[in-house]
C-alpha cells in the first residue's frame, strides 16, 4: 500500500554523518546540548496496561495495538538532528522505535488518503502529508538515549519526524488518522506552518 510513494528518490534525502555541523544547522537555528521541554499542557499519565496505538480514518480497517503487541513490532535504532521552530537544534539524538511505514504496512490504506493526523493522550494534534511519514522519515519511539523515553519528552511513546519542525513531532501520541484533506493541528490552527520544514523556515502561515 506504500508503493505509490517507495520509489521516489527524494524522499528520505538524509545528511550525511560527515558533513560538517554547521551544514547541518537550518537557517535561523541555534545548537543546544540540552533538551528543553516545551508542552502545551501538562504531562498527561497513561498507565502501559490502558495505553493504545490506533490507526484508523481511511483505511479498510482501524489497527489497534495495545502495549505489549507494540513492543513486538520491528524496531530499531535512529540517530537524528531535531530542530525546534523556537530556534534550537540539538544534533544525533538517539532513539528507538518503530519506523511509520511498519505501522501503516497494517493497514490497507484509502487511496484517496494524503494526509494525517498524529493524535496524542491529553488532546494535542498534529497533521502531516503521508508523503512526510513513509520511507523511513519517521518513527515512533519509546527509548531516549538508551533508556525509556521520559514523560516529560513524550513517554510512553512519541512520533519523531525529524526533518520538520518538532511540534510535528506529537508527544504521547496514541494513533495516526489517515484524511484526504490536511486539516491543520494544534499549533498549526494557531497560525504555525501548516508544513514546517526547517531548511524553508516554514515557522508561520504565509512563510
Ligand atoms: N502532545 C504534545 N506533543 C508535542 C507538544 C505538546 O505540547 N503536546 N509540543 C510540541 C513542540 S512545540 C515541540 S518543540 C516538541 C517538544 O518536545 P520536547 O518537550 O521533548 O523537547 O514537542 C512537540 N510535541
Ligand atoms: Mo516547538
Amino acid at each position: 500500500m506504500t508503493e505509490r510513494f517507495t520509489s521516489r528518490g527524494f524522499f528520505g534525502k538524509r545528511r550525511d554523518a560527515g558533513t560538517d555541523r554547521a551544514d547541518r544547522i537550518p537557517p535561523g537555528q541555534y545548537l543546544t546540548d540540552g533538551f528543553p521541554v516545551l508542552s502545551a499542557g501538562p504531562t498527561p499519565q497513561i498507565p502501559l496496561e490502558t495505553w493504545e496505538f490506533t490507526i484508523d480514518g481511511l483505511v479498510a480497517e482501524p489497527m489497534r495495538w495495545s502495549w505489549e503487541q507494540f513492543q513486538s513490532l520491528p524496531s530499531r535504532d535512529w540517530t537524528v538532528d531535531i530542530s525546534c521552530v523556537t530556534k534550537w537544534t540539538k544534533l544525533d539524538t538517539r532513539w528507538h522505535g518503530v519506523s511509520v511505514d511498519d505501522l501503516l504496512a497494517a493497514v490497507e490504506i484509502d487511496p484517496r488518503a494524503g494526509f494525517l493526523t498524529a493524535q496524542s493522550y491529553g488532546g494535542y494534534t498534529t497533521n502531516l502529508p503521508l508523503t512526510d511519514v513513509v520511507n523511513n522519515q519517521a518513527f515512533v519511539a519509546w527509548q531516549y538515549d538508551g533508556a525509556p523515553l521520559e514523560p516529560p519528552h513524550g513517554g510512553p511513546a512519541r512520533l519523531v519526524v525529524p526533518h520538520l519542525y518538532f511540534w510535528k513531532s506529537a508527544k504521547w501520541v496514541r494513533g495516526l488518522r489517515l484524511m484526504e484533506k490536511d486539516q491543520p493541528g494544534f499549533w498549526e490552527s494557531l497560525g504555525y506552518h501548516i508544513r514546517g520544514d526547517p531548511w524553508r523556515e516554514e515557522r508561520y502561515s504565509g512563510d
